[in-house]
């Protein structure tokens, strides 16, 4: 049945809905499976996802029609489509009136994902009005709040050097507060992998004062704070809190210094809002695993990467993972900075909207996934500045000298883009920097040819 008489209205205009403050905007790619007409399907797609279904119903009123999504652009060729949902549509807490994102999910990317008459249905960006907006938590602490602990300059407080213990799983406590206490002789900031959790042969009760006790010698030792983000995900929302409860308790007086991760993608925004609503005194750490399964550039259904940061920010993550633009091991590209942007800026650009944030605490995003020392310098070129949280597993406990060596040729990396040194100079220079080309040789091939000769290195 062709609905577009009621579901698409292509006289409006973006700059008068984005005026009214009534709507959320979403972008979309769009192609119809073969047989289907372009807006046919695309008033489809906004029916199933506001008031309509595949045919009339006898209860829609003049209200309901009040409510409707509606398609307002579509460009066929470019496989693009564009529809304004009314505020009214998404569901409110009752305990406080507030907006969540699993709603939002449910009707922009909800029964639409599976119709048969779509092939491809891909969200690439969303526009929120203020009058949403302010519905919203956002996040309760940011970048600002870790330079803080780190001694630092709250405005530019700059690159903060971090990893993630390896490997991933297969340490049982003792090595793994070792690593832990290797690599912040060194470095600023240490996550749990992913996965690390609560397995037989490394629990969570043994471990984590185990991973304290690390933290403390290592501040002795270096006279600086450290930081550590402590994975607390899982199904059960009393399991959660048991976890960070815990945790709060062992690091007591240096509690401040402990950040939350979240697996929120395969978690679910529950799992988000929960860590944020709880522990509003914490970092909250969005780790992403499984995003490419839907975010990835050849998935023809989902969302991007992109349209994640951005929820992420809303829901009130302080950093997110946003890949390493093209520098690391995961998919990306240079582009991808402008993800940083849209969670960090008050005022950004996405690909197909302008983002105003009225001041809502950034996010920060996290740089992560096959990076090291020589890997940064182009990093940074490319994002136009340091203000970020860089984990580096590999990049650490591969370097052939420590992983505290490992960890400070992160930092030097940093210094070196800073002072916009050349590298090879500065690792004449700076030892840890300099071993780093003979850690990750292929790297150093690539990215500086040449290395062996002016860094007099023959092996
Ligand atoms: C990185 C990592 C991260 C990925 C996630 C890993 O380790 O711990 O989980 O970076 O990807 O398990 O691969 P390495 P993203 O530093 O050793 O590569 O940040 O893109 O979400
Ligand atoms: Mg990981």
């Amino acid at each position: 049945m062709d609905q577009s008489n009621r579901y698409a209205d292509l006289s409006l205009k973006e700059e008068d809905l984005i005026k009214g403050d009534k709507h959320i905007l979403v972008a979309y790619h769009m192609q119809p499976m073969a047989g289907y007409g372009y807006l046919e399907v695309a008033a489809h797609i906004a029916a199933e996802s506001s008031t309509g279904t595949n045919v009339e119903v006898s209860t829609t009123d003049d209200f309901t029609k009040g409510v409707d999504a509606l398609v307002y652009f579509i460009d066929e060729a470019k496989g693009i489509m564009k529809v304004a949902y009314p505020n009214e549509l998404f569901d409110r807490n009752v305990t406080d009136g507030r907006a969540m994102i699993v709603s939002f999910l449910t009707l922009v990317v909800g029964n639409n994902q599976g119709m048969g008459d779509v092939k491809q249905l891909q969200m690439q960006d969303f526009y929120v009005p203020w009058s949403m907006l302010r519905l919203f938590d956002g996040p309760a602490k940011d970048i600002t709040d870790m330079w803080d602990i780190l001694g630092r300059s709250r405005v530019n407080g700059g690159y903060i050097s971090g990893t993630i213990i390896k490997p991933k799983l297969g340490l049982r406590p003792e090595p793994f507060a070792k690593a832990a206490y290797q690599f912040w002789l060194g470095g600023d900031f240490i996550k749990n992998d992913e996965p690390q959790g609560n397995q037989t042969f490394c629990p969570l009760k043994k471990v984590l004062p185990l991973v304290y006790d690390s933290m403390k010698r290592a501040m002795d030792e270096t006279g600086d704070a450290k930081l550590f983000s402590m994975n607390i995900t899982a199904d059960d929302h009393y399991e959660m809190l048991a976890r960070a409860d815990f945790a709060l308790e062992t690091f007591g007086p240096d509690a401040n210094k402990l950040a939350f991760l979240v697996d929120g993608f395969v978690g679910g925004p529950g799992m988000i809002t929960t860590a944020r609503r709880q522990y509003p005194q914490q970092y909250l750490h969005y780790h992403r695993a499984g995003h490419g399964m839907i975010t990835s550039p050849s998935a023809v259904r989902g969302y991007t990467a992109f349209v994640l940061a951005k929820m992420s920010r809303l829901q009130g993550a302080s950093g997110i993972h946003v890949g390493t633009m093209g520098f690391g091991k995961m998919e990306g590209g240079a582009d991808d900075r402008a993800i940083a942007y849209m969670i960090e800026r008050d005022s950004a650009q996405g690909p197909y909207y302008h983002q105003e944030w009225h001041g809502m605490k950034p996010t920060t995003p996290i740089i992560s996934g096959g990076m090291n020392a020589l890997r940064l310098p182009g990093f940074f070129e490319n994002l136009g500045h340091g203000n970020v949280i860089n984990t580096s597993g590999g990049g650490s406990y591969g370097h052939i000298d420590s992983p505290a060596a490992g960890a400070i040729s992160l930092r030097q990396s940093y210094e070196c883009w800073k002072s916009g040194a050349d590298p090879i100079e500065f690792a004449k220079e700076h030892k840890e920097f300099a071993r780093a080309f003979e850690s990750f040789p292929k790297d150093a091939d690539k990215i500086f040819p040449g290395w062996r000769e002016k860094l007099g290195v023959h092996k």
